[in-house]
């Protein structure tokens, strides 16, 4: 539930501010469900959570209108229950009725479920139900996506019905919502914290696990989307979930090598969802200026940093220097660039850019697949403001306080050589 609360916050649909409710009262929350249809896939986990506590005994489902229509139109649909209609007044003309249902059913033997939005003193609810009982309907339950209070279920349960919701708007700490940062973390504000763990796990409870245990300390995390083989939108939504809690910055590794317009696809439609979690990506610029330019535009419009990759830690690997200094030149044109992927900091570079280097290791050394380890005393020596970690933290007997070592080395490095 915490998921879809934390979504809701995220598009807007549950607010923060001053709000006169439709009774006069005043909230600091406030939820407008009427918007919930703009966003299908977070509409559908909503009608599914409410479909699957409705009471086996319902033979139909009835919307509080108009408001409540078209989530009890999605739920019937979920739970395979037909859905009846109840108008809010008569018509003067034609069938006068207020309860529309299949005629050869009898009102006698049937009960069913309404459903509501968001009942705050419940009035709307309560008419809905002394109206359907006028028509015959005997009304087992209510289901609401929330309740203001949960003072309100005293008045339901003097009517003898069953009020279930999936959240109360009390549930809702003030401080989580406060805690939501209005835009995304840049890079130059995790300076203070200059050790990057790359997050190189095989699944998504070990990415979580990993990133969570870590979070006290680390604050920057890499994660390479595609090793991870159940990625998914529960991922990201917990990802996402730890991001706000941590006030975390997270780094895609997918290194975007293509033309332009096919790495503006990759960054925006690939299943891994990268817009929707990411703070930076890093890309080679092997392509040229135009293509990296493309991609460049389409982070600045989904406010994604880019960290160009210049230099790598492989041994034998083809860049050389002249390849890196035209990725240098590169720079001055790129606006969403924060970084560059380097060994060490090139002459010159501006300030702006910040250096991450992978390759770290508190041994300096090599594994068996071409991958090469400088220290960080090294590497911060040579004028990189960000050391990226993977195996040295993740195979230590104790990751926690092996990051907490390589962030001390770190810091000691950053104040003898700066
Ligand atoms: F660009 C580079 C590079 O030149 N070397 C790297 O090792 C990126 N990396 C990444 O840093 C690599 O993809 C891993 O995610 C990480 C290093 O992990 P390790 O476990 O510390 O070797």
């Amino acid at each position: 539930m915490q998921d879809i609360i934390l979504e809701l916050k995220e598009k807007q649909i549950l607010k923060t501010g001053t709000f006169v409710l439709k009774s006069g009262q005043q909230s600091n929350l406030y939820l407008n469900l009427r918007e919930l249809s703009f966003h299908p896939r977070l509409f559908k986990r909503i009608a599914t959570q409410m479909a699957m506590s409705l009471s086996t005994s319902t033979h139909a489902i009835i919307g509080v209108p108009w408001g409540a229509l078209p989530l009890a139109s999605l739920i019937s649909q979920c739970a395979n229950r037909p859905m009846w209609l109840l108008r809010k007044e008569e018509k003067a003309y034609g069938d006068s009725s207020l309860l529309l249902k299949p005629s050869e059913i009898s009102s006698a033997t049937t009960n069913v479920t309404v459903i509501e939005d968001v009942i705050t003193t419940g009035a709307s609810t309560l008419k809905a139900i002394t109206d359907l009982r006028a028509e015959g309907i005997y009304v087992e339950e209510v289901l609401a996506v929330c309740i203001r209070n949960r003072d309100v279920k005293a008045r339901f349960a003097e009517e003898n019905i069953s009020l279930k919701y999936l959240f109360t708007l009390d549930d809702i700490s003030q401080n989580s919502v406060k805690e939501i940062p209005s835009h995304k973390l840049k890079l130059h504000d995790v300076t203070k914290s200059p050790l990057i763990f790359s997050a190189d796990v095989e699944d998504s409870a070990q990415l979580l696990h990993i990133i969570e245990s870590l979070a006290e300390v680390v604050k920057i995390f890499k994660i390479h989307a595609d090793v991870v083989h159940d990625f998914n939108d529960l991922t990201i939504a917990k990802l996402n979930q730890l991001k706000r809690r941590y006030q975390l910055y997270l780094i895609e590794d997918r290194k975007f090598a293509d033309i332009g317009s096919i790495m503006v696809r990759q960054l925006e439609q690939s299943r891994y969802k990268y817009t929707k979690w990411a703070d930076a990506i890093i890309c080679h610029g092997i392509a040229g200026r135009e293509s990296v330019e493309a991609l460049d535009r389409a982070c600045g419009y989904h406010e994604i940093e880019l960290l160009v990759l210049g230099e790598m830690s492989s041994s034998h690997n083809l860049i050389d220097k002249a390849y890196t200094k035209k990725i240098i030149e590169m720079l001055p044109a790129l606006e969403s660039c924060a970084g560059v992927v380097m060994q060490q900091r090139p002459v010159g570079l501006s300030r702006q850019y910040q250096i991450c280097t992978p390759g770290v290791k508190i041994e300096q050394g090599q594994d068996q697949a071409g991958q090469r380890y400088r220290t960080p005393e090294d590497v911060i020596r040579q004028g990189t403001d960000f050391c990226i970690v993977g195996r040295g933290i993740r195979q230590a007997d104790r990751p926690y306080e092996t990051a907490c070592v390589y962030m001390r080395q770190i810091q000691e490095a950053k104040r003898q050589f700066r």
